[in-house]
């Protein structure tokens, strides 16, 4: 097989990568990185020094290609579904990266910082960063709630990269930061997770769910696609 995704079945951003393999239908290997093995950790920084994942790499075509989104950019130009993740029309391709980079900054980073702060000991907690995360994801629900109504997806009809990335920064999100009364918001939410490529992800996930430090149940639940 010529693909190979380096990736974690319960990692944010290993999720919007793997929606896009699920929505083109391209069949790929997955290799396990796994943190808490020194072992793991060392084949996977020889691979991508950044130790970030997802990376894919591209057998055929000798290519190594880290940052979700460039790897969504990759599959789209290289191993194409039957649409494309990326609009054709420029001015809708724009949007998609607009949007991509919205989910990613302002929903998905501060959510890993509202989380990962959870796992450090005690004394070594950042709370004003946590504030400054929190307020930034309350824009960022109010922006995107706004920029949803009347919407299917992030561009309308079409599901395209922005929906990959905001379906893993929701998803979690909701979790630590629930999206409240943003309706359309919420709505969005639902319809990501029953989309079948996130369905699959999050089904992928569910065993490994117990590691993350939520407050709340998740309140979408899909077919027992969720925590317990
Ligand atoms: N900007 C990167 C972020 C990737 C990222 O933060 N990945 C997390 C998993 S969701 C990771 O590898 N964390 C490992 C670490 O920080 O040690 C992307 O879009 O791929």
């Amino acid at each position: 097989m010529p693909l190979k995704l380096y990736s974690h079945p319960l990692a944010s951003f290993c999720h919007k990568a793997l929606i896009a393999l699920y929505e083109g239908g391209v069949a790929f290997e997955p290799v396990l990185v796994d943190f808490g093995d020194a072992r793991s950790v060392a084949a996977f920084k020889a691979v991508w020094p950044m130790a970030k994942m997802p990376v894919l790499h591209d057998e055929q075509r000798g290519r190594t290609v880290a940052e979700s989104t460039a790897v969504i950019e990759y599959l789209d130009a290289f191993y194409p579904g039957a649409h494309r993740l990326l609009p054709a029309d420029p001015d809708r391709a724009w949007q998609a990266r607009m949007w991509d980079r919205f989910y990613d900054h302002y929903v998905h980073e501060p959510m890993q910082k509202i989380v990962t702060d959870r796992l450090r000991p005690q004394g070594a907690k950042d709370g004003f960063g946590v504030d400054q995360a929190h307020a930034l994801i309350g824009v960022a629900y109010a922006v995107a709630d706004r920029a949803l109504e009347g919407k299917t997806w992030m561009l309308g009809d079409d599901f395209t990269l922005a929906d990959c990335a905001a379906a893993p920064a929701l998803f979690y999100a909701d979790l630590v930061a629930p999206l409240g009364a943003h309706q359309h918001l919420s709505g969005y939410l639902d319809r990501l997770m029953a989309r079948p490529s996130y369905a699959r992800v999050l089904a992928e996930a569910e065993p490994y769910f117990g590691m993350f430090p939520m407050d709340n149940k998740p309140k979408r639940v899909r077919s027992g696609a969720a925590p317990a």
